[in-house]
């Protein structure tokens, strides 16, 4: 029975389960020293004085360093020239929250009193907050040398002005979607040796490699000196491939002490110095038929980069610019972006990095079309679908060529689980009810790209490459050890790969071992992100496998003295087609290709081994439509999910139980944005306002509702898998299926647009427009 499309239990789950993982913060080396850093006060300022006497004096305090102790080394990787992000804050603090200082203590309790007796003298600065603030004409500047808050601008084009007066209508949309913190169960940190030997660094990151790549460059020493390592990590959703300053402070307060030091953030320290996700703002324009037909649509997406330009921040405009039409086949696209510094924490990555922006413009504005024109939000959508038999699919940037697909099949099935009809009815059966709930009912037919693999694709991100690499080496024994270049922090890779494996090789999956995340051990890697991980690193393994296998078959065949094309392997042995009896099990196989004598004489000891380095002719396009059905408290204004349907299609599924487990987690980040999440600041003073998990609202399950999951399999052309990614559907997906639905229950109240989070209190206010909210 093949492994690949089984639902297979996760192999990383006994020692998660049972709490015998390691994270970067359960290791503690013998005369391990503690690093914490001294956030900004200010979200604008001049320094004029850090005074560290005090924490100097606190016993248990090995030292205090600030940017002086750092001017000999460059500014961090990345970014735009003449705007990269200094080690520590230089001469001005650009957001509350940036660090300015660093102590090493013998423990955290002592650098945390360290950190707050440290006394630093600020001048303020006026602060911009936003975007419209960073824009407007006499903002403040963050860097007054670049002479603007507007970094980088792509403008329009335009010629879509004739084409948008001869459609029958046109409407124009201003949207925001929200800054969101990300929030992976396990924080930032990061535990650094370097002692004579070099440098060892046990980094919770999503991409040792690149680290490992861009911390010997910053220090100067080779990467044979320089490992770093993975270990179990807790979650990154993105926000752990960004270079932080952390990571290359630490190794240097090691050489300084001494000592191995170690680095863990505070939830409230994560919530401020981890890059947050999202926050752009669009201003779109669509011209269509009164048929519903889509003919021009303009998206200028304006994204906030937070207080410094992160390289992965630059792509997520570009993303979302990459994927405006979604899933439609709109003749006129334009696109533009520009990106904007204000004060506040650095924007980078968060999963789906670009095209949950992109999916919730086209989406929210498919659905104004269909109120526009009265015709079915479904409709609408039927009516202007790119149709299965137009792929591969040139779309409006040469980029993106969509691979496979079937978006009209994906709609049906999923307003077929979704009972669109009864729960229309009940819509309506329920409306004037005063003690029945608002219903509404929302759809998002959505493709992202996904699968970063074309040479090209992440090297703009400051990644080396875009392919990824999987070795095998076969014991002895038979059994074997699969290196990968993924360093997956959740997604269960090491399961998945194994599975491959097992059914290339005939190996049995328990004896397959798998190895990722250490530098010293994996060849190479490009890292996990851009849900890349199955296409990549599963097709590595696949093809490493079939060839690995080529060779295990010729001594085999030597063995029983049989035709290699005769061969069948399966449970761990070789056996001849038509005559079962005649067989010789993989252990001896591998035994001997380390035995010279038994070899045929064309392989050479230790030729059970294979590794290669995958590259993809193109992306791959993971596609979907999710439905909804919202109910309101007509009281309270609170909204609840009270079904969800999910129809993915990620062409071959690898293993549909942990593929399902993805699209939940992705789910529940998607419905938190559009319900809940906002990383929000007070205006006037910078201070953020949610910086915890009391004051950030992060969903827990009873907030969640059960999904009804379903699927539709378009095969991926362009790798050996057939597959697509999944890892990001979930949160690029659901937020426009929510909003549609809460828009939809109150479309009767003349409303047609309502921005992210839908707190109960926006709902209320837009139901009940100039009262005043009675007091519970
Ligand atoms: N899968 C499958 N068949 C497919 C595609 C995927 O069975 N055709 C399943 C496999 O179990 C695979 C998993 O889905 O291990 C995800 O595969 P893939 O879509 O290739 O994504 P990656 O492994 O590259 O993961 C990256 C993606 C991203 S970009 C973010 S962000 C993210 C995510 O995955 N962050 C996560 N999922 C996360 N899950 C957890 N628990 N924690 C995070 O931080």
């Amino acid at each position: 029975m093949s492994l690949v499309g089984a639902r297979v239990l996760r192999k990383e789950d006994p020692k998660l389960l049972t709490g015998r993982a390691t994270f970067v913060d359960d290791l503690q080396p013998t005369n391990c020293a503690f690093a914490q850093f001294v956030p900004s006060e200010r979200a604008h300022a001049e320094i004029l004085n850090i005074d560290v006497a005090r924490a100097l004096s606190i016993p248990g305090v090995i030292g205090v360093w600030t940017a002086h102790d750092f001017r000999d080394y460059p500014d961090l990787p990345g970014g735009l020239p003449d705007l990269e992000r200094p080690p520590l804050a230089t001469g001005r603090v650009r957001w509350a929250g940036e660090p300015i200082a660093v102590v090493v203590a013998e423990n955290r309790y002592i650098a945390a009193d360290a950190v707050a007796s440290i006394e630093v003298e600020y001048e303020d600065l006026p602060i911009v907050m936003t975007i419209r603030e960073a824009l407007s004409a006499d903002a403040p500047l963050l860097f007054p040398q670049h002479g603007s808050n507007a970094l980088l601008t792509v403008p329009l084009v335009d010629d879509l002005d004739r084409i948008m007066e001869s459609c029958d209508q046109r409407v124009s949309l201003r949207l925001t979607n929200q800054r969101c913190a990300v929030v992976p169960i396990e924080t930032m940190g990061c535990l650094a040796d370097w002692n004579i030997d070099g440098l060892t660094m046990w980094a919770s990151f999503q991409a040792p490699h690149h680290l490992r790549n861009k911390i010997s460059a910053w220090l100067d020493i080779p990467q044979t000196q320089c490992r770093i390592i993975s270990p179990h990590v807790g979650g990154g959703f993105g926000a752990k491939i960004v270079f932080a300053p952390e990571f290359f402070i630490t190794p240097l307060l090691s050489k300084w002490t001494g000592r191995p030091v170690k680095f863990s953030q505070t939830r409230t320290e994560a919530m401020l110095q981890m890059t947050h996700g999202r926050d752009q703002e669009h201003e779109l324009e669509v011209g269509f038929e009164n048929d519903g037909r889509i003919k021009a649509l303009r998206m200028v997406v304006t994204q906030n980069l937070g207080a410094y330009a992160d390289p992965t921040g630059l792509g997520l405009p570009v993303l979302t610019n990459w994927m405006a039409a979604g899933c439609y086949k709109i003749p006129n696209v334009q696109t533009a972006f520009r990106c904007v510094v204000t004060n506040t924490t650095p924007v980078a990555a968060y999963r789906g990095a670009g095209r949950p922006e992109a999916t919730y413009a086209v989406e929210r504005i498919v659905d104004l079309v269909a109120r526009r024109t009265g015709i079915d939000p479904v409709k609408v959508r039927q009516h202007n679908f790119i149709q299965s038999n137009e792929f591969p699919y040139e779309t409006h940037n040469e980029a993106v060529i969509y691979d496979s697909g079937n978006f009209p099949e994906l709609l049906s099935e999923c307003t077929r689980l979704l009972d669109y009809d009864s729960e229309r009815e009940r819509q309506r059966s329920y409306r004037d009810d005063p003690n029945k709930p608002l219903i509404g009912i929302g759809f998002s037919t959505w493709i992202e790209i996904a699968g970063f693999g074309p040479n090209g694709s992440l090297e703009g991100f400051g990644h080396l490459a875009s392919w990824e690499s999987a070795q095998i080496r076969i014991h002895p024994d038979g059994s074997a050890t699969l290196f990968i270049g993924a360093a997956p922090h959740g997604q269960g890779t090491e399961t998945i790969v194994a599975q491959i494996a097992a059914d290339e090789l005939g190996i049995s999956f328990e004896r397959i071992n798998v190895v990722y995340g250490d530098t010293a051990t994996v060849i190479q890697g490009i890292g996990t992100m851009g849900s890349r991980s199955v296409p990549m690193v599963g097709s590595a393994t696949k093809v490493a496998s079939q060839r690995l296998l080529e060779r295990a078959k010729r001594i085999a065949a030597h063995l029983l003295e049989a035709a290699e094309e005769d061969l069948i392997v399966s449970n761990n042995a070789f056996s001849v087609r038509g005559t079962p009896g005649k067989k010789v099990g993989w252990s001896d196989v591998a035994l001997a290709s380390f035995q010279p004598l038994r070899l045929p004489p064309e392989l050479q000891a230790g030729t059970l081994e294979e590794r290669l380095f995958q590259e993809s002719p193109n992306f791959s396009y993971p596609s979907g439509a999710y439905g909804c059905v919202i109910e309101i408290d007509k009281r309270s204004g609170k909204v609840t999910v009270a079904k969800m349907v999910l129809i993915d299609d990620c062409g071959t599924v690898i293993n549909p139980l942990l593929a399902e487990g993805q699209v939940h987690g992705g789910v529940a980040q998607g419905i938190a944005q559009a319900l809940y999440e906002e990383m929000r600041y007070e205006t006037s003073s910078g201070q953020p306002l949610t910086s915890n998990l009391v004051d950030y609202l992060v969903p827990s399950a009873p907030d969640l509702p059960n999904y009804i999951a379903g699927r539709v399999n378009t095969p991926c052309p362009n790798n050996p898998l057939g597959a697509k990614g999944i890892g990001e559907s979930g949160a690029i997906g659901s937020p426009p299926a929510v909003v549609n639905a809460v828009v939809d229950a109150l479309a009767h109240l003349g409303i047609e647009h309502l921005d992210m989070p839908l707190l109960p209190e926006k709902i209320w206010r837009a139901m009940n427009p100039g009262s005043q909210r009675e007091e519970a």
